[in-house]
């Protein structure tokens, strides 16, 4: 049996990669510093990939920002508006601008546009495709760091995107049909020689074998998708290099059939996220074919159960011997880097948790059990991993008694309120909102100020009182900043939250936080999502405090703020030992216990935020229904236990509403908040063709750019939105929180964005 890895976390256990990147882009580091930061990375994650005994480590699996991105400046694919010529290499500055929109040197222009990885919270950059769109070899660094690795004694396996799947993440305005648009493979043309010719290079290197990625083959792919296959790969197969070809994420279903015949000398396939799809590919796969099996988990953080894993392949690893691979599913990118690096875990949570470095310990253990003679010590550790095993199953921390039974009754919670229109007009006589009310998503800029306050309370340098202080004077700041510039629905700004899944994690029961456990998100941002291990309680209030004092301090009506029960779900690394749904439907009844805590409180407008709502969408279409249908439910337990005259909002953003517009209609919110602004309010036909019933905010600008918007341009974007809906339905704000931005800037965009609502009222 040969171990081998898909990918590791390039970040580095102390963000050592974002530190370095930061620091280049601010000017106070130089490119070979920020060189060096990477040479040392990659060094390091090989030499601990090796020494845990991987016969192969993954090569290409470092990127600057995106390993899309890395692929796409490879082949040379740069948009025109970045000036690249046709015969130069693309420079590091260019990628980055690629990326940021903006570099320390050359003109401004757009950055690329960046979405989610599959059903990950990775984010990727679109290529962007154009018909005949050329290819050539435009950068060196795979192939630099191939010779890097095999200098260092290690046996270098490359990992690469497959042409199909990099076509079918590419967009262009010539490719109007979604990512299936048949016309992409017009470009495989130029494409597949450019791959050959890659593949040519790296054997010419040495290298044994190579990794192509085609993640799209747990996708719904059109017949033309997976005819196209196959001509690929018999062009490839010339450059006389074996190819793994690896798929991850999803079943294969109905493409497996693309293997059947396939020319590639093997093939990896996700056996965590769906471990029945084994037979259906030992059907299509011949004897000679290597097999990788991902039995590992790459998607969380739980200990392997080996004894399962090992029960699974090994009659496999008799049969196939060295043609039987073990891997963990998929990129270990997903996972936080070493649980070694965590002091302040207690030790029996420790016992059950297995970050990258851990999992290829785990691999390691499991090779050496399917050996002839294991070794003692892989004995103990399986032994050790059996009785930790076993003590998370037996643990008292997992089951809540509470939960329980408030579980059990909540089937005959209603999910009802009473019609909208009966209650908005409820809610209008309280609120007395003038036409187009305008508002704000809920977060105010994170000034330096706060972060010192926030950290050194967490560290024990600020009393408790002396952060009440500091926190009530920046909720008194803004209040009195929204009041002065005319808001008509305020928020105390959320100075006190971290990250908006990190905060009520912390606040409720069922959920463990790590120091350093950093998950890359995009570029140089990570988040550290939060673990949830046992059923979720709400031991008291998390919000209510604070917004009941904003409350306190005006007149106006302030919205109070949570994160609703999908995303945080989505997320946090989820227990593996009941449905997601259930879990989901925890988180539900103790936001829904918050909800009701703030109407007592005289809080008459509550917002529940569902950013994650459309990513948690499952990769097959099939699987989308039974999904919306708890999702929506869940929804509706956390917002359905007020009053009618109680306003409940919600916030979307990162997403196309259109597939999913039944669904957000059926979550019935009395207003949606949403992120339209960049497409020019296109996002609002769904909205429009679908008639959709209640209150809805198409975000008149875009918080993330710094650019102060034009006051006549927002009222020409909210006429565009009031000929599809109906005027008296809509509000208007900005389309995203705005914990990112300066308070200039804030301050300069907000009053023209109320000055904009005023211009609307009276015309
Ligand atoms: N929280 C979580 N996941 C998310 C988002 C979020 N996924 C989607 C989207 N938002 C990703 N966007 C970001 C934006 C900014 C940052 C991370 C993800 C960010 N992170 C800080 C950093 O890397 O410096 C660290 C944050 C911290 O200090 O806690 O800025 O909002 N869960
Ligand atoms: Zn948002």
């Amino acid at each position: 049996t040969i171990t081998h890895n898909l990918g590791f976390p390039r970040i580095g256990v102390q963000r050592e990669l974002k530190k370095a990147l930061e620091a280049y882009w601010s000017g106070t580091r130089t490119a070979q510093d920020l060189e060096g930061t990477g040479r040392d990375l990659r060094a390091r994650h090989w030499k601990l990939q090796a020494a845990s005994g991987l016969d192969f480590v993954p090569v290409g699996d470092f990127a600057w920002y995106d390993h899309v991105l890395e692929w796409t400046t490879l082949l040379g694919a740069v948009p025109a508006r970045f000036a690249q010529s046709d015969h130069e290499d693309v420079a590091l500055d260019t990628l980055f601008r690629m990326a940021r929109g903006r570099a320390p040197t050359g003109t401004p222009a757009a950055a690329c546009e960046m979405t989610k990885w599959f059903d990950t919270n990775y984010h990727y950059l679109v290529p962007e495709l154009v018909p005949n769109q050329t290819y050539r070899i435009a950068r060196r660094y795979l192939f630099d760091q191939i010779e890097e690795a095999q200098a260092l004694g290690y046996r270098a396996k490359p990992v690469i995107p497959g042409p199909l799947t990099w076509l079918w993440l590419g967009k262009g305005d010539a490719f109007p049909h979604g990512p299936n648009d048949p016309a992409k493979l017009e470009l495989l043309n130029n494409l597949v020689p450019v791959y050959r010719q890659v593949l040519e290079q790296i054997k010419a290197l040495g290298v044994e074998w190579v990794q192509i990625d085609e993640p799209i083959l747990g996708l719904d792919l059109s017949p033309a998708w997976r005819a196209a296959f196959k001509g690929v790969y018999d062009e490839l197969e010339h450059a006389g290099i074996p190819i793994l070809l690896a798929t991850y994420f999803e079943h294969l279903q109905d493409n497996v059939d693309v293997l059947d015949g396939l020319p590639v000398q093997g093939v990896h396939i996700d056996l965590v996220r769906a471990p029945n799809q084994l037979n259906d590919v030992l059907a299509v796969i011949s004897d000679e074919q290597v097999l990788s099996l991902g039995v590992i988990d790459g998607r969380n953080v739980w200990r392997t159960d080996l004894d399962k894993a090992r029960a699974l392949v090994e009659t496999l690893a008799v049969r196939r011997g060295d043609r039987l691979w073990l891997a963990p599913s998929c990129s270990l990118l997903h996972v936080p880097v070493d649980l070694d690096a965590e002091n302040e875990l207690d030790a029996e949570l420790r016992g059950w948790l297995s970050f990258a470095t851990q999992k290829l310990d785990e691999l390691a253990w499991l090779a050496d059990s399917l050996s002839l003679a294991p070794s003692v010590a892989t004995q103990d550790a399986l032994q050790r991993q059996r009785l930790a095993l076993k003590a998370r199953q037996d643990s008292g921390r997992i089951r809540n008694s509470v939960t329980q039974k408030a579980l059990a009754a909540s089937n005959s919670l209603d999910r009802n309120r009473t019609p909208f229109v009966q209650r908005i007009r409820r809610q209008q006589d309280k609120l007395g909102l003038p036409a187009y009310p305008t508002t704000t998503i809920g977060s105010f800029p994170q000034t330096p100020e706060i972060r010192v306050s926030r950290r050194d309370w967490k560290s024990g340098a600020l009393s408790d009182s002396a952060y009440q202080t500091a926190m009530r004077k920046e909720i008194e700041h803004v209040i009195r900043f929204q009041e002065r510039i005319g808001l008509d629905v305020l928020v105390h700004g959320e100075a006190e939250r971290n990250d908006m899944v990190e905060y009520f994690g912390e606040l409720l029961g069922g959920f463990a936080f790590t120091q350093s456990g950093w998950v890359q998100s995009y570029g140089s941002r990570c988040v550290k999502p939060p673990i949830i291990y046992g059923d979720i309680a709400r031991p008291a209030p998390m919000t209510v405090a604070w917004s009941a004092y904003a409350q306190s301090l005006t007149e106006k009506p302030v919205k109070g703020m949570l994160t609703g029960p999908v995303t945080i779900l989505q997320w946090s690394f989820v227990r593996d030992d009941q449905p997601r749904e259930e879990t989901c439907r925890q988180l539900a009844l103790a936001l829904r216990q918050e909800v009701i805590d703030l109407e007592a409180a005289g809080i008459a407008v509550i917002q529940i935020d569902e950013p994650a709502f459309r990513e948690g969408l499952p990769l097959r279409r099939a699987d989308w229904n039974r999904y919306l249908d708890w999702a929506v439910d869940c929804f509706r337990l956390s917002t359905s236990g007020v009053r009618e005259e109680t306003q409940i909002h919600t916030h979307m953003c990162y997403s196309e509403f259109n597939d999913i517009i039944e669904a957000i209609a059926a979550m019935d919110a009395d207003v949606i908040t949403i992120e339209t602004s960049r497409s020019n309010m296109e996002l609002l036909a769904a909205f429009e063709d679908f008639q959709y019933p209640n209150d809805i905010g198409p975000g008149v600008y875009d918080i993330h750019s710094p650019n102060v918007p034009d006051i006549q341009w927002m009222i020409a974007l909210m006429q565009k939105a009031a000929k599809r809906l109906q005027p008296q339905r809509l509000w208007v704000n900005p389309d995203c929180g705005l914990k990112t931005r300066g308070w200039a800037e804030t301050e300069a965009a907000l009053v023209k964005m109320v000055g904009a609502a005023r211009a609307l009222r009276y015309t």
